[in-house]
């Protein structure tokens, strides 16, 4: 059987889909960190968008690199035990589809994050509430938890227990109304913040990293975390 190594970096969601799955499956994998400030010259060579995660598969003397997070997902469900994709094509397709629906949603967080004020930082807010209303909708019409796929724990749950990961962060810094009055995705975020895999798929400092990245961002964010007596939620 081969051996794997993830190239990650500590913050990225993408290697986290990646390293939850390997750790669901029971598969021995390396780590290997990279700073993506300082991107080390071997990564080009793997890395033919300069994006991690990539898993490297190494097999009868071979290295081969695999890029994009979903394509690594998929190369795992072709090669490795105990399934994270429901057995009909049909379910199969919907997850993919929430699997990029989960993509877009990272979007909608680093637009938040990154919004220069008060008024984009509102904006970036209410689209991801309403992007997370239709979460609550389709978690209402099609399971009764406590993952997305009802009992089974699937690739959906792998793309967002690392989007959840994002509010342990922001709740202190304020209620921003993104997840309010949602009791099936916050019964979702909670169950997949107590799996082990999702647990173990970044390092014990990561909201420490992740406060450090947001106070670097110069953005709206970062002026809510400077000024906590006067921060206000923003909806
Ligand atoms: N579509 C890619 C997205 C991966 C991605 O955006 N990775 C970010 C880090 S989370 C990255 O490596 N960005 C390159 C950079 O910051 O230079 C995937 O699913 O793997």
């Amino acid at each position: 059987m081969s051996e794997l190594t993830l190239v990650s970096h500590k913050l990225c969601p993408y290697v986290q889909r990646a390293a939850i799955s390997l750790t669901e499956k029971s598969v021995p994998f390396e780590r290997r960190w990279i700073d993506l400030s300082d991107k080390p010259d071997w990564f080009a060579d793997i890395s033919p968008l300069g994006k991690v995660p990539v898993l490297v598969v190494e097999a009868d003397g071979e290295r081969t690199p695999i890029f994009e997070s979903a394509a690594i997902l998929e190369y795992l469900e072709d090669t490795r035990p105990h399934p994270l994709h429901l057995a009909d094509a049909v379910s199969r397709a919907r997850h993919r589809a929430w699997i990029e629906f989960g993509s877009e949603t990272l979007n909608g967080i680093a637009r938040l994050y990154n919004a220069p004020d008060a008024e984009a930082f509102t904006a970036a807010a209410n689209k991801l509430a309403d992007m997370f209303d239709r979460i609550e909708s389709e978690l209402a019409a099609h399971q009764s938890g406590p993952w997305f796929a009802g009992e089974d724990f699937s690739l959906v749950d792998t793309v967002f227990g690392p989007i959840f990961r994002y509010f342990d962060v922001f709740d202190p810094i304020g209620d921003f109304g993104i997840l309010r009055g949602k009791p099936l995705v916050n019964a979702w975020r909670s169950a997949l913040a107590a799996r082990p895999s999702v647990r173990d798929a970044v390092v014990a400092d990561y909201p420490d990293l992740l406060r450090d990245f947001l106070l670097r961002r110069r953005s709206h964010i970062t002026s809510l975390m400077r000024e906590p007596a006067t921060a206000s939620p923003a909806l």
